[in-house]
C-alpha cells in the first residue's frame, strides 16, 4: 500500500494496536516494580537497569534508594531552621496550588504561572507552618537549584547516581531542590528526561500515564496569566504581559472526577500507575512518561534529570505517535 493512500480508519487501527500490545506484553501489570535498594550495590546493577527498565523505558522504585545518604538523615524544616534561616531561597506562589497548571478565573481557563519570590528560607519554612487560606508555596525550580543555589547542601547528597550516569552515558543536566506545601500540585506534564527521583522527607504520591497512551490523553490551548503580588488570604494580580500567550497543555486534571465524562478515554483507557515514594526511596520516571505530583506537607525532595538519547528510536516512534494523534507540537 502507498503511505499516501492511507485513511483515517488505517490509523484508528494502528492506535488500537498499539494499545492492545502494550497491554499483553508491557502494561498487564498496574504496578510499578519495586526492587530493595541491595541491587543497587551488585556491579552488574547498571546493565541490568539499562536491560529491565531503561531499554523498555519502564519505571521502577527502589525502596531505600538513598537511605545512606546524610541528607535523609538530616534534613527536615527545623535542621533547615536551625542552620539556613538567613540564606536566599527562590519561592513559587500561588492561590491555589497550581503552578505551571490550568486554573479557571472569571469563567474561563487559562495555564498560570506562578510569581517567583526570593525570601529567607527561614520565611518560607514559616509559611508551610503557617499554612495560611489561598497561599501556596513551593520551592520548584527545575534549573539545576541544588547545584546553582544551594551548593552548600551538595555534600549530604551524590553529585550524580553513579549507576544511573554509567546506564544512560552521561552526566545529569541538571539536580534540582524541591520543597513545599503539601497543597502543592505538579499538573501532568511529560518531560524528554531520564528522571532519578529521590524522596528525603516526606513523601510523594506520583500518578504515571506511559507516553504511548498519548491518544487518550487531551490537549488544549490556554492563554497564559502569571500571578503577581499573591497575599494569604487569596488576593493576588496578575501580570499583563507574560512571555507567553498560548500554551498547549493537559486539559485533563486527574483531581477533577467531573472531567471523566468529558475525558472518559483519559480516565478510563490511559494506563495508570500510581506510585508513593517515600522517604529514602529512589524512583526512575523515564522519558516523555506523563506525570501528576502531589506531596505531604514539608516534603523534600532531588531529582537528576539526565538528557535522552535524541537518537534512540523510541524517541522517533513517539514523534511518530505524536504526528498520528494531531499532537506532535506538545513533544
Ligand atoms: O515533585 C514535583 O512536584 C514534580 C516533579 C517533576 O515534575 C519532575 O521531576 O519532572
Amino acid at each position: 500500500m502507498d503511505i499516501r493512500n492511507l485513511d483515517g480508519s488505517r490509523v484508528k487501527l494502528a492506535l488500537e494496536t498499539l494499545h492492545a500490545e502494550s497491554q499483553d506484553f508491557l502494561y498487564s501489570i498496574t504496578k510499578v516494580p519495586e526492587l530493595p535498594c541491595s541491587k543497587i550495590y551488585h556491579d552488574s546493577w547498571p546493565f541490568d537497569f539499562l536491560r529491565d527498565y531503561v531499554s523498555k523505558n519502564f519505571p521502577v522504585l527502589i525502596k531505600g534508594g538513598c537511605n545512606d545518604w546524610a541528607a535523609v538523615k538530616k534534613w527536615n524544616s527545623e535542621y533547615f531552621k536551625e542552620h539556613f534561616s538567613e540564606k536566599d531561597v527562590v519561592v513559587t506562589l500561588t492561590p491555589n496550588g497550581y503552578a505551571d497548571g490550568v486554573a479557571n478565573y472569571e469563567g474561563q481557563d487559562y495555564f498560570f504561572l506562578p510569581e517567583e519570590k526570593t525570601m529567607k528560607f527561614g520565611n518560607f519554612l514559616k509559611t508551610l507552618q503557617e499554612k495560611k487560606e489561598s497561599y501556596v508555596t513551593y520551592i520548584q525550580q527545575q534549573n539545576s537549584n541544588l547545584t546553582q543555589h544551594f551548593s552548600e547542601f551538595m555534600g549530604d547528597v551524590q553529585e550524580e547516581f553513579h549507576w544511573a550516569s554509567k546506564a544512560f552515558n552521561k552526566k545529569p543536566d541538571a539536580v534540582n531542590f524541591w520543597m513545599g506545601d503539601e497543597r502543592a500540585v505538579t499538573s501532568m506534564h511529560k518531560d524528554p528526561y531520564e528522571n532519578i527521583y529521590c524522596v528525603i522527607d516526606g513523601h510523594k504520591d506520583f500518578l504515571l500515564i506511559p507516553p504511548v497512551d498519548l491518544p487518550y490523553v487531551p490537549y488544549k490551548n490556554y492563554p497564559v496569566k502569571k500571578y503577581e503580588n499573591v497575599q494569604p488570604g487569596g488576593s493576588f494580580d496578575l501580570e499583563s504581559n507574560p512571555q507567553e500567550n498560548n500554551i498547549f497543555w493537559i486539559a485533563a486534571d486527574p483531581l477533577n472526577g467531573n472531567l471523566l465524562e468529558i475525558y472518559p478515554d483519559f480516565f478510563v483507557t490511559a494506563r495508570q500507575f500510581h506510585v508513593r515514594v517515600e522517604k529514602g526511596d529512589v524512583l526512575y520516571l523515564p522519558s516523555f512518561w506523563f506525570h501528576h505530583v502531589r506531596q505531604s506537607h514539608k516534603c523534600i525532595a532531588v531529582n537528576y534529570w539526565y538528557d535522552i538519547d535524541y537518537n534512540d528510536p523510541k524517541y522517533c516512534y513517539y514523534r511518530m505517535l505524536a504526528s498520528l494523534c494531531d499532537k506532535d507540537k506538545f513533544i
